[in-house]
């Protein structure tokens, strides 16, 4: 197997996070999305979406999308379990899951890549060129406040996202929380359960990752 990444990238942290906590360590490929390799000639034979993180299998086989490669990678590594330990569990994380993407990550998206100069004409990752559009800063600041309220009363009660496990459900809205933050859409005072939690997953060694 090999995995393309990017070292300061979201969306492949989320695997690389999911892979520590397996304790499994593949071969990495780096892709320098600030240079553009993304959208060279070479990456694009790898993936036409032109978006990391991939994993190619040893028989060429290649996954694009974070979900389905942890998908593939707990089938492979069952222990520990991350994305449910029965029917129900499995399908709470993917709820949640889709959750967390559609609301918190879209969101924090959509604030960041339309607010920051580097990202003129690339407001949407992917092989089509986007402009910005200044009004959606606004509104993924505004969603991006609404799905941390949300969380801070999950988290009211609940340890964790689903079944007080630490599940890839968590690991995305981890990785999520510290994406928000480089448009400084913080936790702030005021959502202590969403703090506490985030504290607790924070704290766990492969969140270095
Ligand atoms: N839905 C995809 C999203 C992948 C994605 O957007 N990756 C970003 C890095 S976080 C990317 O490759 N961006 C390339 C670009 O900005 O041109 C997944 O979950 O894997």
């Amino acid at each position: 197997m090999k995995f393309y990444d990017c070292a300061e990238a979201p969306s492949p942290r989320r695997v690389r996070i999911f892979l520590a906590e397996k304790e499994v360590e593949l071969p990495v490929v780096q892709v320098d999305l600030r240079a553009g390799e993304q959208l060279g000639e070479e990456f694009r034979a790898i993936n036409p979406d032109c978006t990391v993180p991939v994993l190619e299998l040893d028989d060429g086989t290649r996954i694009t999308e974070a979900f389905a490669i942890c998908q593939y990678l707990e089938a492979v590594h069952p222990e520990p379990p991350l994305m449910g330990r029965d029917p129900t569990e499995a399908a709470l994380v993917t709820m949640w899951n889709a959750r967390i993407e559609q609301h918190g990550l879209v969101a924090f998206a959509e604030l960041f890549r339309n607010l920051h100069k580097g990202f003129r004409g690339r407001a949407v990752p992917g092989p089509v060129d986007c402009e910005q559009i200044p009004a959606l800063v606004e509104r993924g600041r505004k969603r991006g406040e609404a799905f941390f309220n949300r969380l801070d009363q999950h988290f009211a009660g609940n340890g964790y996202v689903v079944g007080n496990k630490f599940t890839l459900a968590d690991i995305t809205a981890l990785v999520g929380v510290d994406f928000a933050a480089w448009s400084k859409l913080e936790i702030g005072p005021d959502r202590p359960h969403l703090q506490a939690w985030y504290d607790r997953v924070s704290s766990r060694p492969s969140a270095r990752a």
